[in-house]
């Protein structure tokens, strides 16, 4: 009798609280919809983890009394998916009843039994390997799913959905061509019937927006454009009577949050494009490097908030946002948070987009050649990483952020890879912290002139870290309550653009390192607790779950192609049951700036300039046999040339536009070479 009105009465309850939210009842997958709607426990069914992208879960096996003891259960290699020097693996594995779901950075997907490493089907994406508006590494930031399908966006622009059981394709919707500029990296999310999107290609001269979907059939149901069209709100942010907002990039890179009380779906958007250049778009530029606030539903504009105006340092907001609740001075705050490329984290109040702490707008310095804004959104509270350079010879000027540039180069910090760029910042309701993940690396920016080419690469200038200068990260406790620092690791790699952490009820917050390490530390302290060696560059946020009352963590160990770190296809497993030990460790990321990415082989031509982009050498590396040339062409309007670093053992002399000379490598050894007039600019050739 008791357990019947027992029932009854939570039945009446739950009735209530879904006529109180609005919720409708013809919820297309009701059950995802609730989990999506909790913080994450036996299940990990989207990329944050739940809808406010905290990444936390409730799940307490594994804590801080005996994570000491964990060890791996199960390692699974992905067949070969994502392996080579152009791929990074940066996805969450999600798991829902025993099954866990993985994307590699070549879009293909893994169903594996989470308890055991076995694969169960895979989707091999079959992506064009030619698509070349891919910015920065071959990636894929997650899966999202609902109504029994896997959802995903590819490098070539297409929205896929695959049937849960057998990963065979339920539809397949472009958004639009990556011929034309853009590619999709984020993860999507799904909720209550739609799929939301966000599109990259910040770096292509493209137009950023968010792309809602119907889950069911792939149909566009909406798409909000984060730069306005001619009249539409913001558009008195660019200069009148031009088109230059119609390519001013705003992309999104990151997973959308969403307050289903509030009806509102919100994200975080990149830089201005061209990137560098801000001389041809006066006005503040809405709404690149903003957090934007838009009903679920329907996708109309609710509020946004700018965190740099009219930027041209690349200081998009790359991480995702992350929805909280709390008390300040004694009242209940519904608050949201992002951390940006700047260092700051960013406290808003996600009813209204108003600073939950304050943030002051405050005078900078300017350039008026480069329309700079006459001041910047400054956050009350602590940065993550420094914001002032040190100098290096050869650089005239070092200088703080928001320091602006012309055509002689200036080294600020932080650079456009962050503070935080796409690593998330997962939140603990327990401890109140946010989880910073930092990248400490010199810019050297200068603008140059650019010409707009649908397709082609649209910068307008250069942020490169001078070759030989030191780069490191911090891993930072941000109190939500006082945007303060509570506890701060300096580490030796950069961390805001991989290291991917998460955060648990039992204490523990887990992250991956670029040199292969898996960590956890105490939440609270961040005293490190236990420390294990994947193999692979451990890049990728970290998840959690359950299976047959067993408790798991798992990350998957990839590398990272901007990081540098070691590339590879491994899924990992652990539990308090396992019985894996750590693997060898693989070569370290560089700590010391210089060329990275694939090493081109077969190659014996080096276009200086090339791909639109003044100041490079492409290919930037490449591998050559004793005795071969390469031939150096410049391709580009400036006079350029390439000279071995530090001892100048060959040099082409500096070439005017059009100019070639070749070089013959006639002993093995290692060569990193700049260009002298532009010592920001720098190349590798490996002698075999
Ligand atoms: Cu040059």
């Amino acid at each position: 009798m008791r357990s019947h009105l027992g029932s009854w009465f939570l039945a009446t309850a739950t009735l209530g609280i879904l006529s109180l939210v609005g919720l409708p009842a013809w919820a297309a997958d009701a059950e995802i919809d609730r989990m999506l709607r909790s913080p994450a426990g036996k299940d990990w069914i989207t990329n944050g983890g739940g809808l406010t992208n905290q990444r936390y879960s409730t799940l307490t096996q594994i804590n801080t009394d005996n994570v000491g003891k964990l060890k791996g259960a199960w390692m699974t290699r992905l067949k070969g998916s994502g392996v080579g020097g152009k791929y990074s693996f940066e996805a969450s594995p999600l798991v829902k009843d025993g099954i866990m779901y993985v994307i590699t950075g070549n879009d293909d997907v893994f169903a594996l039994n989470a308890k055991t490493g076995e694969i169960l089907w895979e989707y091999w994406s079959g992506i064009d390997q030619k698509i070349s508006t891919v910015c920065c590494g071959w990636v894929n930031r997650g899966l999202a799913m609902g109504e029994g399908l896997l959802f995903f966006g590819q490098l070539d622009a297409q929205v896929v959905a695959l049937d849960m059981k057998t990963g065979k394709v339920k539809w397949k919707m472009p958004i639009e061509k990556w011929e034309n500029g853009f590619s999709i990296t984020s993860a999507p999310l799904y909720y209550d019937g739609l799929v939301y999107s966000g599109i990259s290609g910040g770096e292509f001269g493209v137009r950023g927006r968010l792309t809602a979907l119907d889950a069911k059939t792939g149909e566009i149901k909406w798409r909000w454009y984060t730069l306005p069209g001619p009249g539409e709100l913001g558009s008195d942010t660019w200069p009148p009577g031009t088109d230059h907002s119609m390519r001013g990039g705003a992309t999104i890179w990151n997973t959308p949050a969403l307050d289903p009380d509030l009806g509102l779906v919100y994200f975080a958007t990149g830089n201005c494009g061209p990137d560098y250049d801000g001389s041809m778009r006066e006005g503040d530029n809405l709404f690149c490097a903003s957090m934007v606030a838009l009903k679920a539903k329907t996708g109309e504009y609710v509020w946004h908030f700018q965190q740099v105006h009219h930027d041209i340092w690349d200081y998009d907001a790359a991480s995702p946002v992350v929805l909280f609740d709390t008390v300040i001075d004694g009242k209940p705050r519904k608050g949201i948070a992002e951390a940006g490329r700047t260092g700051w984290v960013y406290i808003l109040d996600r009813t209204d987009g108003k600073p939950l702490i304050g943030i002051d707008e405050k005078p900078v310095p300017q350039e008026p050649r480069q329309k700079t804004a006459k001041t910047q959104p400054i956050p009350r509270g602590d940065a993550t990483v420094p914001q002032c350079a040190s100098p290096v010879p050869g650089f005239e000027k070092a200088a703080c952020i928001f320091e602006p540039f012309w055509e002689t180069p200036v080294l600020i910090q932080p650079s456009g890879l962050g503070g935080t760029n796409w690593s998330p910042m997962p939140y603990s309701p327990q401890t109140g912290y946010f989880y910073v993940p930092g990248t400490i690396r010199n810019g050297s920016f200068a603008r140059f002139g650019d010409t707009f080419k649908l397709g082609q690469r649209y910068v307008g200038g250069t942020q490169a870290a001078p070759i030989g200068t030191q780069m490191s990260g911090t891993f930072t406790a941000i109190d939500a309550t006082t945007n303060k620092i509570a506890w701060q690791h300096t580490t030796p790699y950069r961390l805001g653009g991989g290291g991917g952490s998460s955060v648990t009820a039992g204490g523990l917050v887990f992250r991956g390192d670029p040199d292969g390490s898996f960590i956890a530390l105490d939440a609270k302290t961040g005293k490190e607790l236990w420390r294990f060696q994947t193999g692979f560059g451990a890049d990728a946020p970290p998840v959690f779950y359950e299976v047959d009352g067993e408790q798991f963590v798992a990350i998957a160990a990839g590398g990272n192609q901007l990081q540098g770190s070691a590339n590879g296809d491994a899924v990992w497993a652990f539990s308090l049951k396992g019985q894996l030990g750590p693997l060898y460790p693989p070569p370290p990321p560089q700590t010391v700036a210089g060329p990275v990415g694939p090493i081109a082989s077969g190659v014996n031509t080096i276009r200086i300039g090339g791909n639109n982009v003044e100041y490079s050498f492409v290919p930037s590396r490449v591998r050559i046999k004793k005795g071969e040339s390469l031939n150096f062409v410049n391709v580009g309007d400036l006079p350029h040339g390439a000279t071995a670093w530090q001892k100048a053992e060959w040099d082409t002399g500096v070439m005017p536009k059009g100019g070639e000379k070749s070089i013959t490598f006639v002993e093995t050894g290692n060569y990193y070479y700049i260009c002298l007039p532009h010592p920001w600019m720098y190349g590798q050739v490996i002698v075999e």
